[in-house]
């Protein structure tokens, strides 16, 4: 049994960079901790995404954002470890297996981002999936509370990640939004500025799709049927997009001007 790669944020990049790994070692690192498919062969060959039937999504947020409650809403079971206190819970990159919209995923739950600022090792996380497997998808998980925008980490993703691959936005945290949850995008936290959407681009966020949802587990939202009702609509959203993002012909689109 070969032991999975695990990105500790505490740990040097430059050291992790330096371990020579086997090539069996390889194909375990980057395949999902559930794994349905043992014929991932990564960068091996060169070729981004090499035939893999698993498309690859990767989140990311501030560090309690709720990166790890949706991972397991989008895998539709508790496979991520969520905190219940003040200290961040996603110490290392794991990623889980799931199957939806008939196909095959792996998603990647990642450590936080402890500030507002660049961090070269949970960046230098999402450069290794990128060239290991080939991302199909970062998703790029806020809360509606302004602390969990952060302008200079999307800039530095956007400028190390490839541009075709596609950020989409979740926000989280919407289970009492008035009206619908959806409503948050357009409206504005503050008086007289523009709607929420519209700032997150002003700040030179912008995504490709955005999904405006709860994250609450389902002991959470229990006794509450609004709250429950709610998180199975923003399962079905985010996994919408996801699986519209997610397909062969984003992965090889045609040259221009053939159909
Ligand atoms: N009210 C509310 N709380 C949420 C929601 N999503 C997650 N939470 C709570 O937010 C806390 C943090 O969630 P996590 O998913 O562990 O956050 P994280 O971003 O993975 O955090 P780290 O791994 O520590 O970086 C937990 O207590 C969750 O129950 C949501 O939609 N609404
Ligand atoms: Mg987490």
């Amino acid at each position: 049994m070969v032991e999975l790669k695990t990105y500790h944020t505490n740990c040097r990049r430059a050291n992790l960079l330096s371990i020579t790994l086997s090539l069996r070692t390889m194909q375990s690192l980057f395949c999902c901790h559930t794994k349905t498919d043992d014929t991932h062969t990564g960068s091996l060959t060169g070729q981004k995404h090499n035939g893999q039937n698993q498309y690859t999504i990767v989140v990311f947020g501030r560090t309690g954002a709720g990166v790890s409650s949706l991972v397991n809403l989008v895998a539709g079971s508790a496979v991520a470890q969520c905190h219940a206190d003040t200290r961040p819970c996603t110490q290392r990159a794991m990623s889980y297996a799931a199957t939806f919209a008939g196909k095959q995923f792996c998603i990647y739950d990642i450590p936080g981002y402890r500030g507002h600022s660049p961090d070269a090792e949970i960046t230098g996380i999402i450069q290794d999936i990128e060239n290991e497997r080939g991302i199909d998808v970062l998703v790029y998980c806020l809360r509606r509370k302004r602390d969990t925008m952060m302008p200079d980490v999307f800039r530095e993703i956007r400028r190390v990640v490839p541009r075709d691959v596609p950020v989409v936005a979740v926000v989280t945290e919407l289970e009492r939004q008035e009206g619908t949850m959806e409503s948050w995008w357009t409206t504005s936290s503050e008086a007289g500025k523009v709607g929420n959407g519209e700032a997150l681009g002003k700040m030179g966020m912008t995504f490709e799709e955005h999904a405006c949802v709860t994250t609450l587990s389902p002991e959470d939202v229990m006794r509450n049927e609004g709250f429950s009702e709610r998180r199975s609509r923003s399962q079905e959203a985010v996994r919408r997009i996801l699986a519209g993002q997610c397909t062969e012909v984003k992965r090889n689109p045609m040259p221009n001007g053939i159909e």
